[in-house]
């Protein structure tokens, strides 16, 4: 692994010449360059300056299934589709149709962290609405 203030400080080593036209490597006896960070590392002991991959992942991804009971009435899951899910009366009771008809249906797709909130959300206004309505998230 190589970082960009050894690399100057090697070249600083290798044409002394060059010193005054290059950046300082430090300011108040703080390294200017040292963290590699999203730019990922850089080059490797040959001497060959290389850019490796950039270490920043995408988010995976979760869907949020609502799943069927015998009991949460059919205008309470159409009411939770447009609260918490954004959908419209009409997205919402053909979602609400396809969990009734087939037991589980997405209410939508969002990073882990939102998917839990999401989940917490339908669990705890269902709670205390008193149906038993339940959702869980699953990596889409
Ligand atoms: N099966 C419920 C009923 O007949 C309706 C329902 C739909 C319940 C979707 C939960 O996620 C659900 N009242």
């Amino acid at each position: 692994m190589r970082i960009w203030s050894k690399v100057l400080a090697d070249i600083r080593a290798l044409s002394p010449d060059l010193g005054g036209s290059l950046p300082p490597s430090r300011i108040d006896g703080q390294p200017l360059l040292g963290a590699d960070n999203d730019v990922g590392d850089i080059g490797s002991q040959t001497g060959t300056l290389t850019r490796s991959k950039s270490k920043t992942k995408e988010p995976s991804l979760y869907k949020v299934v609502l799943l069927n009971d015998d009991f949460t009435p059919m205008d309470f899951v159409v009411q939770i589709l447009k609260k918490f899910f954004g959908k419209s009366e009409a997205e919402a009771n053909n979602i609400m149709l396809q969990v009734h008809n087939q037991g589980a249906g997405i209410a939508g797709v969002f990073s882990h962290e939102i998917a839990e909130t999401k989940v917490y959300l339908v669990h705890e206004y269902s709670r205390q609405s008193q149906h038993p309505l339940k959702c869980v998230m699953e990596k889409a």
